[in-house]
């Protein structure tokens, strides 16, 4: 019924012949004959785009009679791959135009291929804002996301020879955007700088509002998004601003002369949308971060202020009709902006704004890494917004009389609760803002959530009562990392239960129906022969992008994620290094037995970040040793492949026959790619962290492999390393042996490898030298249950069928029912 209303030329193989074909001719100007590869793609989406639009018009229109209440998903990153083949398996609609593109003579697979990703992210957080936009649509609900345009996404990774990372800028929108509709006309002005100056009474005193006046303003212009859902007619929009001069550039400057002088304000204002920021979790401080940070939730505040007041309601009515999440700390300047349009533009008093502000927001937290909690200098926060470092002051005053009230005297508690930390300078710190203007706060896996009560944010629990805090642990949506990036095995799970993938996509839990055919042989073997054609696949892709050819009957071993300390890849190339020494040293009857072995890594560094760089050219250098032994190379083989990005994902994720997830405990907040590669069948080798303890409750703690000492242990072990530090020969003597190779040189380059090598000899604050040994015999384990074939294969139907828990509807209807308190709307 969702679909009654596409026009009949929608859906039958020539109509979409007609519809591509007129897109050629009259939106690319091209001829039907001679056409390329990348012109079909364009037409193709031109075509999916008319279908999309009729949807996103009706959607929007349906919101805007019922003003149903709304929620608002503010995230600095959409990590949203591609789109095409997410629309057409979405409406439904992949079948008819692979047909009508085959008669065309294109093969869809070619087609869908010559998109560009939209990388508008760096890892887990935008990637998950992603998910959470495609299951909102699913689940009808009314949800907007807020972004920024980057004109260049997350950097594209090149490996030079030596094996070191260099970044070149991604210029995603270098051949035209389909997806996005510039929207011209709705358009904000920001301001920048300037002065406050605060409005006196009658008397002359001072009172709560101030004029902000002077220094510079943009323009933020916006570009709409499509957001479409599965097997619904609902389409939402994911709004994202770009940045423009607000008067093209300064005429009297041109014409006194001065040229650049003329186009440099021009320049600046372009820049605020010009770069996403690479760094994960690391590097905080600049100026021009802060601006996209203000630029972005101004805009968007502004935006939602004005749809609220289209309702006509009163404004003490606006968190009946809104719900603003904050995906981290990004977007916290949403607080104090909101305050400072209650109090300055609409002239309310402070309480009546603060009651609204608390009740509007909530806060998601995805990290207790200390060095990662975002902290901004008093003087720049001055500087560039002085109206809101005023707002600031003012909420921690309030703040601190009322933590005064409740422990009086406690001096210790009011510097540690403080929004300012003291300090050269001094700094804001944002989680705490965006705690106490937020009316829930949340974690992203249970026991992250635990740390956050526990350590970041204890004392605020004690404050504010333990009931303001909760969890919803992350998900991913089935649609692109099952449907999508699996076609043949989402096939096999309809086909077997007997229902329409519709079904099932929609409600994951129902995979669970899978587990009996966990002991029907002629079921394994089919879900086994998947496997083994996405590992093919895989070496295909390798194969044709790196030249580089691999042995698919090997176990596939992969770790891809952003590279960092925490996430210890360097734990995982240590082992590799650990295996292939252990394996020089075998007889020939002992290797006899040793299963093969693929093990492939990608992710990013940040480009600052120098050790996780040196940790991707010992991991190069490595590969290059080991895939050259022919002594071993059948045994064991390493490939480091560069730029990952979603689309690399999803040829690599269904191949997985172990992922490894191997944090130090309680550092990886929860992980979501752990979630995709049991998804797909693939096991999961891991420590007692994030999601990973979930997971291996939903799957059964037999079906994972789990290593290391657990979080409780953590803080003991590193004060242990600080104040009684055991020689690593005497600790962990394999681990030993193994640096002791990178430093002779095995691997060349023997001194540029010291400064990784001597993280893990001193201080060692990610625990390596501790969780070395039962790395290495979870590993062995993992061998070891792969020589049962039958029974591995049996772990991996298993691990998929227990997954219904992390899908994306089932976090996001979290999120709708226990804190933004929204309904479904059904378009019809
Ligand atoms: C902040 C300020 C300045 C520059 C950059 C940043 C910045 C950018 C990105 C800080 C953090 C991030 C990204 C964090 C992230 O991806 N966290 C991951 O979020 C996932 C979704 O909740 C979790 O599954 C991961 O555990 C968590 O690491």
């Amino acid at each position: 019924a969702w679909k009654d209303n596409m026009r009949d030329v929608d859906k039958d193989v020539p109509a979409i012949t007609k519809s591509f074909v007129s897109h050629v001719q009259t939106s690319l100007a091209r001829q039907p004959y001679n056409l390329d590869t990348l012109g079909a793609y364009q037409a193709a989406a031109l075509s999916v785009r008319d279908n999309l639009l009729v949807n996103w018009n009706e959607t929007a229109l349906q919101y805007t009679r019922r003003a149903p209440k709304r929620a608002y998903y503010l995230s600095l990153e959409f990590l949203m791959g591609r789109t095409l083949d997410n629309a057409l398996l979405n409406l439904d609609l992949k079948q008819p135009y692979a047909q009508a593109t085959q008669k065309l003579g294109f093969n869809i697979e070619d087609i869908l291929e010559k998109e560009r990703d939209a990388a508008l992210g760096n890892g887990g957080l935008g990637r998950l804002a992603a998910c959470y936009l495609d299951s909102s649509a699913s689940q009808e609900l009314p949800v907007w996301g807020y972004g920024l345009r980057y004109k260049y996404g997350i950097f594209q990774q090149l490996i030079s020879p030596e094996g070191n990372q260099l970044e070149a800028p991604d210029p995603w929108l270098d051949n035209q955007n389909p997806w996005e509709l510039p929207r011209l006309d709705v358009a904000y002005e920001v301001r920048f700088y300037g002065n406050a100056e605060r409005v006196r009474d009658e008397n002359g005193n001072t009172t709560d509002r101030a004029q902000w006046t002077g220094g510079q303003e943009v323009l933020a212009v916006a570009y709409d998004v499509m957001i479409p859902g599965s097997y619904t007619r609902t389409t939402n929009n994911l709004r994202l601003w770009e940045s423009k001069p607000k008067r093209g550039f300064d005429l009297n400057s041109f014409n006194a002369g001065n040229y650049e002088g003329a186009v440099e304000s021009s320049n600046s204002a372009a820049a605020i949308t010009s770069v996403l920021y690479p760094n994960d979790s690391t590097g905080f401080g600049k100026e021009l971060r802060l601006k996209q940070q203000y630029f972005w939730t101004a805009a968007s505040l502004a935006d939602i202020l004005r749809r609220f007041k289209n309702i006509g309601k009163p404004i003490q009515e606006f968190p009946d009709y809104v719900a603003v999440q904050l995906n981290d700390t990004h977007p916290t300047l949403a607080i104090p902006e909101l305050m400072r349009i209650l109090l300055d533009d609409e002239e309310l008093p402070w309480d009546a704004a603060w009651q609204i502000v608390t009740n509007t927001f909530f806060y998601t937290n995805h990290t207790v890494l200390p060095e990662a909690l975002e902290k901004w200098p008093v003087p720049l926060m001055e500087h560039l917004l002085p109206r809101h470092m005023q707002i600031i002051y003012d909420i921690n005053l309030f703040f601190l009389q009322s933590v005064e009230k409740k422990f009086p005297g406690d001096r210790d508690r009011l510097g540690r609760m403080s929004l300012i930390e003291e300090g050269f300078p001094k700094q804001v710190r944002m989680a705490f803002l965006a705690c106490i203007g937020s009316r829930k706060v949340n974690g992203v896996a249970e026991l992250h959530s635990e740390l956050v009560k526990t350590t970041i944010l204890k004392d605020f629990v004690e404050f504010e009562g333990v009931s303001k805090f909760g969890n919803v642990t992350n998900g991913i949506t089935p649609r692109r990392w099952l449907d999508q990036c699996n076609p043949e095995l989402s096939a096999l799970i309809s086909s077997t239960l007997k229902v329409d993938k519709s079904v099932w996509l929609k409600d994951l839990y129902q995979l669970e129906k899978l587990l009996p055919y966990a002991e029907d042989a002629a079921f394994r073997e089919k879900w086994a022969a998947i496997k083994q054609r996405n590992k093919e696949r895989l070496a295909h892709h390798v194969e044709t992008t790196l030249g580089l050819t691999i042995n698919t009957h090997a176990m596939f071993d992969v770790q891809i994620k952003r590279l960092h300390e925490y996430k210890r890849q360097t734990l995982n190339i240590l082992g590799v290094i650990h295996r292939y020494l252990t394996l020089k040293n075998m007889s020939k009857e002992e290797r006899e037995k040793v299963n093969p072995r693929v093990v492939f890594f990608a992710g990013k560094a940040a480009p600052a970040y120098y050790i996780a760089k040196l940790t991707i050219r010992l991991i190069v250098n490595v590969a290059r040793i080991i895939n050259a032994d022919a002594d071993t190379k059948d045994l064991l083989s390493l490939y480091f492949l560069p730029d990952y990005s979603v689309s690399l994902a999803e040829v690599l994720i269904p191949a997985s026959d172990i992922s490894q997830h191997i944090s130090t405990a309680g550092t990886e907040a929860s992980g979501t790619s752990n979630m995709k590669f049991c998804l797909n069948g693939g096991l999961l080798l891991g420590t007692v962290d994030g999601a990973n303890i979930e997971i291996a409750e939903e799957v059964g703690e037999s079906n994972v492999f789990f290593f290391g000492h657990l979080t409780p242990a953590v803080e003991d072990l590193r004060y242990q390393h600080t104040y009684h530090p055991v020689p690593i020969e005497e600790k962990c003597p394999a681990l030993a042996h193994v640096l002791n190779q990178v430093s002779a040189g095995l691997f060349g380059d023997a001194e540029v490898y010291e400064p990784l090598l001597n993280t893990i000899r001193q201080g060692d604050h990610y625990l390596l030298s501790d969780d070395f040994d039962s790395y290495i015999a979870a590993l062995a384990m993992v061998d070891e249950a792969y020589l049962d074939r039958t029974e591995w294969v049996k772990k991996s139907i298993r691990t998929s069928a227990k997954m219904g828990k992390f899908s994306s509807d089932r976090a996001i209807n979290e999120y709708a029912e226990s804190y933004w308190n929204i309904e479904a709307q059904h378009i019809s």
